[in-house]
Formats: C-alpha cells, sequence, structure tokens
C-alpha cells in the first residue's frame, strides 16, 4: 500500500468525495458515483508523485520523448492505475470491507477509445513502459469528444453508435489552461523586406482556435515516476459575443466558433483508403501546433540556447499522422525564435523521427496542394522549400536520374507526401517487426534506404504485461509469482524460468486449471452478452482486431463453413468441440468488412441452432470489442488466429497478448509472428500459408487464378456456392453476392482475391486440422501453451522501449 494512505485513510477519503461530489455516502450511491468518488482518491495518491516527478526530472534537466500520436488508446485506467501504484489487492480488500465491489467500479469506467486499434494502443503500452522504465515523456495526442464509435450488432449488421465518453466526466484527466495556445488556420502569407535585404514572413487573415490541453497522469510500476498524456482540446480564442461584432466581424466569429468545436468532435475511424478530408488535416495540425509551441517554450525556460534543443527533446512520429510537426517547428524555430532557416534545419533534423506501420499503398498519406496550401499557407510554403532543397539533394546524388525524383519528392504530382517528408527530414525511420523494416527496406522505401541506410533500423513492437497480464489475468499472474518470483513484472524475460516446469505435470495442471477458469470467466460474458452458451471444454479459437481484409476475417468464417458441411456430412466423424470467436470493427464506411461481419453473424445464428451437431462447433460474435472486453479474450484463449495474407500486417500486437497468456498461434509469416515462431519454437505454433516472398511474386505478376481453384476443389465450391444460394439466407440470395464476387472476379480496380484467401485455403484447413490433433494431446499441448508465456520476454514494450531509447531517443534514466 502507498505510505501515505492506509485502508482507513483511503476509506476515508472516498466517503469525503462522495459527499463533496454528489452529496451521498456509500450506502445511497449509485455503481457510478463510488466509481467516481473511488477514482477521485486514487488521483490523490497520484498527484503527489505527479508533481515531484515533474520537478525532478526538470531538476535534472533530463532529456524527453514527446511520443506525438493522433492515437492513444488507453484503456481503463482504475485498474491499471491501482497495479501501477502497487495497492489493487489492498483497495480491493478495503472497498470489499464497506460492501464494494471494485471489479463493479471497474466495469463503471467508460473505456477512453481515443484509438483505432494496433497503434493506437501501441501509443499506450509505450507510455506504461516509458514511465515504468522512468524515462521523461510525454504522450501528446487529441481530446476527441467521441472516440472510436461504439458497435452494436442488430440483426448481424454493424450498427456504428456515437461514443460520448465524457458524458458522466473524467476523473483522471485535469484542464491545464494555463498551457493554452493558438493555432491558426488560412489566410495567407505577406512578405515585408528587411533592411538586410531578407524577408519577413507573417501570416495574415487566419482563423484561430485555441488549443487547451488536458494532463493524463502516466503511472509508473511501483517506483513513483508519473509521466503525462497530454490531450488538446479546441475551444474558441475569444468569449463567443454576438453584440460586438459588425457584420464582417460576426462572419468570422460565427466561423472560428465553428472551427473550435468541429476540430476535436471526433475521431476518424481508420479506413483502408486515406480520403483527403480536410477537418483530418485540421486535426493533425491542431495538435501539433500546439504540442510544438509548448515544446518550445518549455525547452526555452530552462535552456536559453536554443541550438541544443535535440540534445534534450526528441519528437517521436506515430506513423506519417503527426509529421507535419516538422514543418510546424521549422516555422517555429524561423517565424517565432528568428532562426534562419540553416539552423533552424539543423535543429529539426536532429530532432524528429518516424515510425511507419504499414506497407499498404492506398494507406499513405497525401494531400492535394490546393487543400494543404489553403489550409496552412505559411506551414506549406516552407515545405515546399523543403522539397526544392531535397529535389537538389537528390540531383546532386543521382545527376539525371528523374525517376529519383518521381519516387522520392515530397511534393509530386498535386499532391504532399507525408511518409517522404517525414523520411527526407527526420534522422530515423523504423519499421515494427523485423520482416516489416526489411520489405520498406527492399521494397516500399528501397530508393529512400540506398539514399540515406544510416536513418534505417527495426523496432520489433511490444505490449506491456503490467496491463495484458498483471490486470487480465490475474490468477496465471500470481501463479507465475509464486512460481519464479515477481521480477517478470519489469523484466519480462524472466518468464524463461518457467521453462523448467515443462516437465512438471501438476505445475501444467495448475496451468491449465487456470486457463480453463479464464475460459469459464469469457463463458459467462458470452452467456450474459450473446445469450449463447459455449463450453469451456471445448477450444477456445479466437480472432480479435479490427476488420479487414488483409487480416483474412473472411478465411476464418469459411474455413468454418467447411467444418460445418464435414459434421453435417459425416455426423459420425471424431471433431474436438471448438468454439470460434471473432470481435472486430469495420470502418463505417467499408462495404466488404461490414459485410463480412455479417456474415460471420449469420453463420453463427445457423451454426449455433443446429442441434444435429450436438454442439461440437460454436461461433460467436463479441459486440464492440475494446481493450476492457480484450483482456477477458487473451486469458481465456487456447488459439490464437493471426492469419494475415503474408507481407501485409506491419507486426500486430494482439498476437503477443495471446502468446504472454499462453495461447497458441495459428498463423501466417508475417509480421511480429516471425520472431513469435522463432522465439516459441516451430513446435510450439502453427504456420502455414504462402511466404511475404511468394505474395510479393504473385503480386508483380498480376495475382493468380482463384478460378482454378474453384474449379478444382469441390470442398471449396460447396462453400463459395453457400454464399449465394440461400443456404445461410435463404431470404435473400443476393446478400453475399459481393463477398463471393471478391474472391472470384476481377474487377477493373482489383485482382480477383487480392488477399490470396483461396490459395492459403487449404494449407489453413490443414494447419487448423493440426491444432486439433494437438490439443487432443493434453500434455504436448500444456506444454506448448506453457512454453508460449515462458518464451513471450522479448514481447515485452519495456524491451522495445529500451531500445528506442539506447538507437533513437537517448534518454537517460530518473534517478530518484
Ligand atoms: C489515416 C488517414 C485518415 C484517417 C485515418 C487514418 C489512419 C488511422 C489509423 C490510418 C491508420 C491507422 C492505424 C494503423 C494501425 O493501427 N496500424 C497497425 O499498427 C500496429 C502497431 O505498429 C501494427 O502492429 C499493425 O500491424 C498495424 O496494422
Amino acid at each position: 500500500m502507498a505510505k501515505m494512505f492506509s485502508k482507513e485513510e483511503f476509506i476515508k477519503s472516498v466517503e469525503d468525495n462522495l459527499k463533496l461530489l454528489y452529496r451521498k455516502d456509500v450506502e445511497s450511491a449509485s455503481t457510478q458515483q463510488l466509481y467516481q468518488a473511488v477514482s477521485y482518491s486514487v488521483k490523490e495518491m497520484i498527484i503527489e508523485k505527479w508533481m515531484s516527478s515533474q520537478n525532478e526530472f526538470e531538476k535534472q534537466g533530463a532529456k524527453m520523448v514527446y511520443y506525438m500520436s493522433m492515437e492513444f488508446l488507453v484503456g481503463r485506467a482504475l485498474g491499471n492505475n491501482l497495479i501501477n501504484l502497487g495497492c489493487y489487492k489492498e483497495i480491493a480488500e478495503a472497498l470489499d470491507e464497506i460492501g464494494v465491489d471494485l471489479n463493479l467500479l471497474e466495469d463503471e469506467e467508460p473505456d477512453p477509445a481515443l484509438g483505432n486499434g494496433g497503434l493506437g494502443r501501441l501509443a499506450a503500452c509505450f507510455l506504461d513502459s516509458l514511465t515504468t522504465l522512468g524515462y521523461r515523456a510525454y504522450g501528446c495526442g487529441i481530446r476527441y469528444h467521441y472516440g472510436m464509435f461504439k458497435q452494436k450488432i442488430d440483426d448481424g449488421f454493424q450498427k456504428e453508435v456515437p461514443d460520448n465518453w465524457l458524458k458522466d466526466g473524467y476523473p483522471f484527466e485535469l484542464k491545464r489552461p494555463e498551457h493554452a495556445k493558438e493555432v491558426r488556420f488560412g489566410g495567407y502569407v505577406n512578405y515585408v523586406l528587411k533592411q538586410d535585404g531578407t524577408y519577413d514572413y507573417i501570416h495574415e487573415g487566419y482563423q484561430s482556435v485555441k488549443a487547451v490541453p488536458y494532463d493524463i497522469p502516466i503511472i509508473g510500476y511501483k517506483n513513483n515516476v508519473v509521466n503525462t498524456l497530454r490531450i488538446w482540446d479546441a475551444e474558441p480564442i475569444n468569449e463567443f459575443q454576438l453584440e460586438s461584432f459588425d457584420a464582417g466581424d460576426y462572419k468570422k466569429a460565427l466561423e472560428q466558433d465553428n472551427l473550435a468545436k468541429t476540430i476535436t468532435e471526433v475521431l476518424y475511424p481508420k479506413d483502408d483508403h486515406m480520403a483527403g478530408k480536410e477537418l483530418r488535416l485540421k486535426q493533425q495540425y491542431f495538435f501539433i501546433s500546439a504540442s510544438v509551441q509548448r515544446a518550445v517554450e518549455a525547452f526555452k525556460l530552462g535552456n536559453d540556447n536554443i541550438m541544443e534543443f535535440p540534445k534534450y527533446v526528441c519528437f517521436q512520429l506515430n506513423d506519417t499522422h503527426p509529421t507535419i510537426a516538422i514543418a510546424e517547428l521549422m516555422r517555429v524555430l524561423m517565424d517565432d525564435e528568428m532562426l534562419e532557416w540553416d539552423d533552424a534545419w539543423e535543429i529539426t533534423s536532429h530532432t524528429c523521427a518516424y515510425t511507419n506501420h504499414t506497407i499498404m499503398s492506398e494507406a499513405l498519406e497525401k494531400w492535394p496542394i490546393e487543400l494543404f496550401s489553403r489550409l496552412l499557407p505559411r506551414v506549406y510554403q516552407i515545405i515546399e522549400e523543403i522539397n526544392r532543397r531535397f529535389q537538389a539533394q537528390i540531383e546532386a546524388k543521382y545527376p539525371g536520374d528523374t525517376k529519383k525524383v518521381e519516387k522520392m519528392g515530397i511534393i509530386y504530382d498535386g499532391q504532399v507526401r507525408m511518409a517522404n517528408l517525414a523520411i527526407a527530414c527526420g534522422f530515423s525511420v523504423n519499421g515494427v517487426a523485423r520482416l516489416h523494416t526489411e520489405i520498406l527496406k527492399k521494397q516500399e522505401l528501397k530508393d529512400f534506404y540506398e539514399m540515406f541506410p544510416e536513418k534505417f533500423s527495426n523496432k520489433t513492437n511490444g505490449i506491456t504485461q503490467r496491463r495484458f497480464l498483471c490486470h487480465a489475468n490475474p490468477l496465471l499472474a500470481d501463479w507465475i509469482t509464486d512460481k519464479i518470483g515477481d521480477e517478470w513484472i519489469t523484466n519480462l524475460s524472466e518468464l524463461s524460468k518457467l521453462k523448467l516446469y515443462t516437465e512438471d505435470e501438476k505445475a501444467l495442471n495448475e496451468f491449465m486449471t487456470i486457463k480453463f477458469k479464464n475460459k469459464q470467466r469469457l463463458a459467462k460474458y458470452v452467456l450474459e452478452h450473446n445469450g449463447v452458451e459455449i463450453d469451456p471444454h471445448s477450444i477456445f479459437d479466437i480472432q480479435v482486431k479490427r476488420l479487414h481484409e488483409y487480416k483474412r476475417q473472411l478465411l476464418n468464417i469459411l474455413h468454418i463453413m467447411y467444418l460445418y458441411n464435414r459434421i453435417k456430412e459425416r455426423p459420425d466423424i471424431d471433431f474436438y468441440p471448438r468454439t470460434f470467436i471473432f470481435g472486430a470493427k469495420a470502418a463505417a464506411g467499408y462495404h466488404i468488412a461490414k459485410l463480412t461481419i455479417k456474415l460471420i453473424n449469420t453463420v453463427a445464428d445457423i451454426i449455433n441452432n443446429d442441434a444435429s451437431i450436438h454442439g461440437k462447433l460454436k461461433v460467436v460474435f463479441i459486440e464492440d470489442y475494446r481493450v476492457s472486453n480484450a483482456e477477458l479474450l487473451f486469458a481465456a484463449a487456447d488459439v490464437s488466429e493471426q492469419i494475415s495474407t503474408a507481407s501485409k500486417e506491419a507486426s500486430g500486437t494482439g498476437n503477443m497478448k495471446f502468446m504472454l497468456n499462453g495461447a497458441i498461434t495459428i498463423g501466417t509469416m508475417d509480421g511480429a509472428n516471425v520472431e513469435i515462431v522463432e522465439e516459441v519454437g516451430d513446435d510450439n505454433a502453427v504456420i502455414f500459408g504462402l511466404s511475404a516472398q511468394e505474395v510479393i511474386e504473385y503480386e508483380n505478376h498480376g495475382g493468380y487464378d482463384p478460378v482454378e481453384i474453384f474449379n478444382s476443389d469441390p470442398d471449396i465450391r460447396k462453400v463459395l456456392m453457400q454464399l449465394i444460394n440461400g443456404f445461410y439466407n435463404p431470404g435473400d440470395t443476393e446478400l453475399f453476392r459481393d463477398i463471393y464476387n471478391s474472391l472470384l472476379n476481377t474487377k477493373s480496380s482489383s485482382r480477383a482475391d487480392t488477399y490470396f484467401i483461396l490459395k492459403d485455403f487449404k494449407s489453413y484447413a490443414n494447419a487448423q486440422e493440426k491444432i486439433e490433433e494437438f490439443y487432443r494431446d493434453k500434455n504436448r499441448w500444456a506444454k506448448a501453451a506453457l512454453l508460449n508465456t515462458a518464451c513471450s520476454g522479448k514481447f515485452s514494450s519495456d524491451r522495445t522501449i529500451e531500445e528506442y531509447v539506447k538507437d533513437i531517443w537517448k534518454l537517460e534514466k530518473a534517478n530518484f
């Protein structure tokens, strides 16, 4: 228990907060009110550490990293904060003594969904690790009023419902109006000739919004260090006073007011295409401009030599979304700090570093010049000059090679290419898994790699064991601590000590009993939420992630349809009962993705209600997959589905969370799966499908012909025909036609079966058979499951962060 709080004091503080906030006592308060009061009490425990950490960091003059990200998918804070404060159990007991169940309070917390998926969750894991390791860090992001939509399943279809996560107030944030910054949009740039013959550039006729930061504490694991996630909200620059404006001002005031209202309204859901939406660019510039201005201001408080900026500050850009930071830092240094170009460039090019999370070209961020220069005239001007100089550099290095400028130019073909800006100006470029980084170097970013090989490195992703084991799976966490001590909580490679227990029957039994209990916990959740009974003795086979064609949820469900056919054709077949579980949100406008959700639910309905198969097969779609229910799912999984088309998944991080919790991977050699197999050994994972190289080879030769497979394989043909013959959906045989077409018909825009689903089908089905055979051998399975946990040490985000620190950020650890 934190030393300034005894149980009695804590309860007293909760009672005080209940009175203060709601005029209630414990007996009369609602669960939501109790959650709020307890959270405020926990915030009280944090605040001292928060202030003293910041003071200490300042005193030490420690270098800091600003992790710039459009998304931070932090998940619920209450339970996690208690774990990192080291007093979860004590507080749970204290609350229990006054008749309050901490678990129920935790369920009252909205799950702050300020992110889409992997990239946003990675940012959250990084903040946890940075702080636990004692590094000075800021997360910089946006305080969206509406986060990722809530998903409702209605007649099998996804419906998007707004996520009003702030409606009851968020107890862990702190508004910091004293650090507000003005951010400017639109207008034009005026030139003023100075006496020395150079120009001053003056931005005029713009609209402004006020960026107001809200700080959320990030608590290190039992180390008294607290860092800050700073999310910016927009407010009108002046109080809106109708009477005092004449006609011209009135229009402008209205527009500014509107700008402030819309800018932080909602998180853009990830799409398969980068649509050049003006509001998205506004969001990007909004939080970046505010963050950069604040970073320069904060630096100047402790140092008057601005040239030392890169010695004390690093900006890590989470994908290209915050890349405008490069031009904004140039602008602030030149226009506000009055530096010359060369000095500003010297600073900027040693401050900014870029992480790439995708190789899919349709996702690469590009903005039309017209839009960009209208919205951000001064910033655009700076990018033009960066581009001019960069092109000259390219031409000097590759004289006469016009293709190089075409491929690497920052401004080209009417567009601003953000990745090119990030690579040309940043001092570091990294991929997020070894395979991914190799593909970047050899294919997608080959020209850049040849020009700047020293900038490139790999930083394989990781996850925090504090949330995804301590909090998600307390039974397993305690068991591990019992066996090998608790050092694994801050040094995950310690888990390798568990390898000793693979020959210990009793230990294996305990391990599998914990898995069973977690399966029961999930079964209860499924019964409550889906009304479907699932058998914890069956194999729990889980695929949870965003819905995207490349992630191939479709392969999974087509295979389930195939299994169902087999069971129906041969009712006496020896089939080990299996429960297939899905969780996935589809972007609202992503037709095929949404149709896949409908397909999964339609198939689930038929299979789950077919008494003739005696419950051998169950299919469950978890509504509104998010961080909080993810924790239940990882803990309960036997099989982890990681079946993306090889070369498409940059890394994946769900794969690591499953592994940590003792699930066995069925997967392709893609992303971090490659490294997972390397750690656990290929006997303890089941790999199938084309390799990345084979996929790329096919793609370079115009794909392959799925119709051949359709014609020659009756099992596959039967499944595909069931998409369009009304087998699952007698009322509307056309419903799934587009899925059928996506697999078999070449459209002008794309090849048939772009993601090699039919090509990999047989190999996947064989792999699934291996899983079944494997699971029947209880002892072998238990060993493999335990080995997955034991070998997952590499995938801690602590390891990832240490690599970033050593190779890119060069931070020192706090010594307090
Ligand atoms: C871009 C423009 C306009 C609107 C939205 C977006 C947008 C938003 C989110 C584009 C991409 C994202 C998110 C990408 C993402 O989550 N990528 C995943 O990052 C993980 C962490 O590195 C990897 O593990 C996954 O492989 C990768 O898919």
